[in-house]
């Protein structure tokens, strides 16, 4: 929480009226969301609850081609901070919302209704989609009413996720409940001896506050005290001594992770946003801004049955604790599944010919090139197949914590893109493989190269820090026919 020295910090590092864009954010885009009148936080309850895994969605119908589901948007009372009640907007009652398991080649169709008494759009993060199933922010769904969403799955195997993306909502909705995870597999990734089924594991992880009445409330990040892995604060997870897949979902509407085990040990990167990638990564350390999805296995065979290892964020705020999430290694188990030296075939890089460039700015407003997003103004018009270099720079200079504002992330609908260099050399630990969102520390720039395809219409891109997209830190890019 921010207290009075860190606040005098901050003001002396650049003037307290302009390290809280936050207080712009709620004002342009939403006036119930500011930081004002916090009650008191619960305290802390670290590895009280065991972490859940999210239950698989089963279809209501199938047929030769698709997979039909039906959801609900409604609100649920639920357990975050133990021995609290918090009331969530969720799909289908659940804290997050429930896995959708998908196969690339089949269609996956799903109809959502919404209960809620707020707006909402439907947003397959990652997904290749018609423009009309892309859940555009100002294509909602009104309460009370429910529309069809399709999503063909015509794209190789990836962790995506759905989340709400209503216009000037979309970060109180996500925050609130509104995001679930979305598993596409395919013929490629099924033919690893990668670990699977109950070894697959999303870790949804996101920050939050939860006051002592249970209230889970909106409001900055620099205020939300709890960490939440698939909707608790701060669970243990009881594994086996063995490798487990685990797929990491940055799902914050704020903030960012520098997620490491508390030993330091090294696990292997396996994916990216866009699925696998050509070859596995060592890493120690993981930086993930909201949006952003990171596959890892991890082998628990190297630590002893009856200890545990913490996952970590180094990136915490110095008054918050760092741990996220306690793995428990309680049994051996027989492992026949290894990481390949090879793991896909990404398609070839883009060799672009139209370059773009774009500049992410907090201040005045939160704009991209200057302007906040209006749904009447195409800011980029492209053609299906065109190969093109974006230069992306975050102009903000560096500001200690609380503020993470100054942090962007810069996310495409429809298509995966490369990170072709960043800060004008090499790419970071993280950027390899297929991309949709990439993030951009204070000051910094970089180059993604994509090709557009594979459908004509009306898209956007946009900062992933949704308390910046719901301030209009967004533009539409109309992809035209050729
Ligand atoms: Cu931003």
């Amino acid at each position: 929480m921010l207290n009075r020295r860190n606040l005098l910090k901050f003001a002396a590092a650049g003037g307290a009226a302009a390290l809280f864009p936050w207080d712009r954010v709620a004002a342009l885009g939403n006036p119930a969301a500011g930081p004002a009148a916090l009650a008191d936080a619960a305290p802390a309850a670290p590895f009280a609850h065991a972490m859940p895994v999210p239950r698989v969605l089963r279809p209501v119908r199938r047929t030769h081609t698709a997979d039909h589901y039906r959801m609900h948007m409604r609100e649920a009372d639920v357990e975050i901070v133990k021995g609290l009640t918090s009331r969530v907007r969720t799909y289908e009652g659940t804290f997050p919302g429930p896995t959708i398991r998908a196969r690339s080649g089949r269609e996956v169709v799903i109809r959502q209704t919404n209960d809620l008494d707020v707006p909402t759009a439907v947003h397959l993060h990652g997904g290749h989609v018609l423009s009309e199933h892309d859940g555009l922010p100002m294509d909602t769904i009104a309460p009370g009413d429910s529309r069809l969403y399709r999503y063909p799955n015509t794209q190789r195997a990836s962790s995506l996720w759905y989340h709400d993306h209503a216009h000037h909502l979309e970060a109180e909705n996500v925050f609130k409940g509104l995001h679930g995870q979305y598993l596409l597999t395919d013929r490629e990734e099924r033919r690893l001896p990668l670990p699977r089924g109950r070894y697959d594991v999303p870790l949804v992880i996101r920050d939050a506050r939860v006051e002592s009445d249970g209230t889970l409330k909106y409001t900055r990040p620099s205020d939300c005290p709890n960490m939440l892995v698939n909707g608790k604060e701060r669970p243990y997870f009881q594994v086996a001594a063995r490798k487990y897949r685990l797929r990491l979902y940055n799902a914050c509407a704020n903030r960012y992770f520098r997620l490491r085990l508390a030993d330091g040990s090294e696990f292997t990167q396996i994916g990216s946003d866009g699925g696998l990638l050509a070859e596995p990564v060592r890493q120690t350390e993981l930086t993930m801004l909201g949006g952003e999805r990171i596959d890892v296995v991890v082998d628990f065979s190297r630590y002893p049955v009856g200890s545990s290892v913490v996952l970590e964020n180094t990136g915490a705020l110095p008054t918050e604790r760092p741990e996220v999430l306690r793995f428990d290694v309680v049994r051996e188990a027989r492992d026949r599944s290894r990481v390949p030296d090879r793991l896909s075939e990404l398609p070839p890089m883009p060799n672009g010919t139209v370059e773009r460039e774009f500049v992410l700015q907090t201040f005045p407003e939160m704009t991209i090139n200057g302007v906040t997003y209006d749904p009447n103004r195409a800011d980029v018009v492209t053609t299906v197949g065109s190969s093109e270099v974006w230069t992306i720079r975050n102009i903000e200079s560096a500001v200690a914590p609380p503020d993470f504002h100054v942090w962007h992330s810069f996310h495409t609908h429809l298509v995966m893109f490369r990170v072709l260099e960043r800060n004008g050399g090499p790419v970071g630990p993280t950027d390899v493989g297929l991309k949709d969102t990439v993030t951009l520390g204070p000051g910094e720039e970089v180059k993604i190269a994509m090709t557009w395809g594979e459908y004509a219409g009306e898209y956007l891109f946009h900062c992933h820090q949704l308390g910046h997209s719901s301030g209009g830190q967004m533009g539409r890019i109309d992809v035209r026919a050729r």
